[in-house]
């Protein structure tokens, strides 16, 4: 494991990864950014309501990341989960209905954007409160610990939410049991409208976890491959039972903080973090074009193909139906609720 920022080169790496993997992972990535970027025009319609948290620009992590698990694995997410649901399930029609608040959607209709949950592939949800998946993921952790398997959890966060007390009192125990749990801290260098540089004592996050005694490493969040390894690294020492890792992933997020509220960014911070030398999606197609896994028609056609799926998930979800109100108890365990 990397105790700096080690990175390897991504070409070094993107020989080892079988073609299948790589294929895969740009997929999910292009159907990652083009579900966004319809969820962000159903919303300006009005067809998706409520508060939404784009991920557009920090797809890689998401993908690069849930590429090391397996479906009995568990990640949690936080206030912008649209991504590592996506990553984790790989469920369009039923990702795209819940935000569409239909009872075919992941939550029945009931979580919306932020709550997006998926017990059978280990997704515990998305979370309104900055570090709410904290703890969550601690838990999962130490479940898995106590059963006795091999599973492992992925805790996806950001850098505001780093310097929420439950990240560290989680960060201690989980170095002293030892449990299976990865904390991914995607540093998209900003917190709503609160830089790094405003907000945090130190230009890197992941050097605070050697106080716990949790190795940590530092990749490059816009490296699908680096992420990949670097998350790949962390899963085997988890599954070994060597405990916790953290890992920071440096990247940035292309669309406001929330919904389509105005941007206070430098248009030029926007305009380099959108080219093709900082790009995620761009960057792994140049990649792979590059080192001849594919060839620009073939990507051509993948695009084509997500762009049917992505209008199949519309149609989906538009075709179902909102939940019945007398279902709106169903699930609500506080019997004073329902009176
Ligand atoms: C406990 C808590 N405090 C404040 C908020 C309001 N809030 C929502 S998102 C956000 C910024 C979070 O920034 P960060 O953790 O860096 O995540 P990012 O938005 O960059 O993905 C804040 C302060 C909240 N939802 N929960």
């Amino acid at each position: 494991m990397a105790k700096k920022n080690q990175s390897p080169n991504a070409g070094v790496v993107a020989a080892e990864v079988p073609k299948e993997l790589k294929l895969h992972m740009l997929r999910q990535m292009i159907s990652l950014r083009r579900f966004e970027e319809e969820v962000k025009r159903l919303y300006c319609a009005g067809e998706i309501t409520g508060a939404i948290h784009l991920y557009v620009g920090q797809e890689a992590v998401a993908v690069g990341a849930c590429a090391c698990l397996r479906d009995d694995d568990y990640a949690t997410s936080g206030h912008r989960p649209h991504g590592h649901c996506l990553a984790k399930v790989f469920d369009l029609n039923r990702t795209m209905a819940e935000m569409m608040g239909r009872e075919t959607g992941l939550s029945r209709g009931r979580g919306g954007s932020m709550h997006q949950f998926d017990k059978a592939k280990g997704f515990l949800g998305g979370n309104g409160i900055v570090a709410g998946g904290v703890g969550i993921a601690l838990g999962a952790a130490f479940a898995s610990k106590y059963r006795g398997t091999d599973q492992v959890t992925v805790c996806f966060f950001s850098d505001g939410a780093s310097n929420q007390g439950v990240v560290h009192e989680a960060m201690n125990i989980a170095s002293l049991w030892k449990l299976p749990v990865i904390w991914l801290c995607e540093n998209n260098q900003i917190a709503a409208t609160t830089t790094v540089a405003r907000s945090t004592c130190t230009p890197d996050i992941a050097p605070r976890a050697e106080a716990y005694c949790i190795p940590w490493a530092i990749c490059d969040g816009n490296a699908v491959l680096d992420v990949y390894r670097t998350v790949g690294e962390a899963v085997a020492r988890a599954r070994r039972g060597e405990g916790s890792t953290f890992i920071e992933c440096k990247t940035y997020r292309l669309e406001p903080h929330c919904g389509i509220i105005a941007d206070q960014r430098p248009k030029e911070e926007l305009a380099l973090w959108r080219s093709p030398k900082k790009d995620c999606i761009k960057r792994f197609e140049a990649l792979l074009v590059g080192d001849k896994t594919f060839t620009p028609q073939e990507i051509e056609a993948m695009h084509r193909r997500v762009e049917q799926e992505i209008a199949g998930a519309v149609e989906f979800a538009r075709k179902s139906s909102f939940p019945a109100p007398e279902t709106l108890y169903d699930n609500v365990w506080a019997e004073g609720a329902k009176s």
